[in-house]
């Protein structure tokens, strides 16, 4: 084998490595995915009971947006599930004085 064989050898064997890394990573980072819980609040009226909603989940940890509808009273949290949990969004939604029911 030449040298300019090798080379190019080498070179496929760092890019297939660099392929592999970066897919490993992909795969790692799905593990701990964002996971969305959706949750209707049909006591939910105005802009502040969007806001006391929001200040309420967000004291949570792992959370990542909080998104709250007016029109459909639908609040949907983008959440770390390994920090947090959909009960825990519920009772959040909850204390802050409102019902929450989970919409699959
Ligand atoms: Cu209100």
């Amino acid at each position: 084998m030449n040298i300019k064989q090798n080379n190019m050898k080498t070179t496929i064997l760092i890019l297939l490595s660099l392929f592999i890394f970066t897919q490993t990573n992909f795969i790692i980072a799905s593990n701990t995915a964002v996971k969305t819980a959706t949750f209707k609040c049909p006591e939910i009226s105005c802009a502040g009971c969007k806001a006391h909603i929001t200040e309420a989940v967000k004291t949570l940890d792992g959370i990542k947006s909080v998104k709250v509808n007016l029109t459909t009273k639908i609040v949907i949290v983008k959440y770390d599930d390994s920090k947090t949990t959909t009960d825990k969004i519920k009772a959040a939604i909850e204390d802050a004085g409102y019902s929450a029911e989970t919409v699959d």
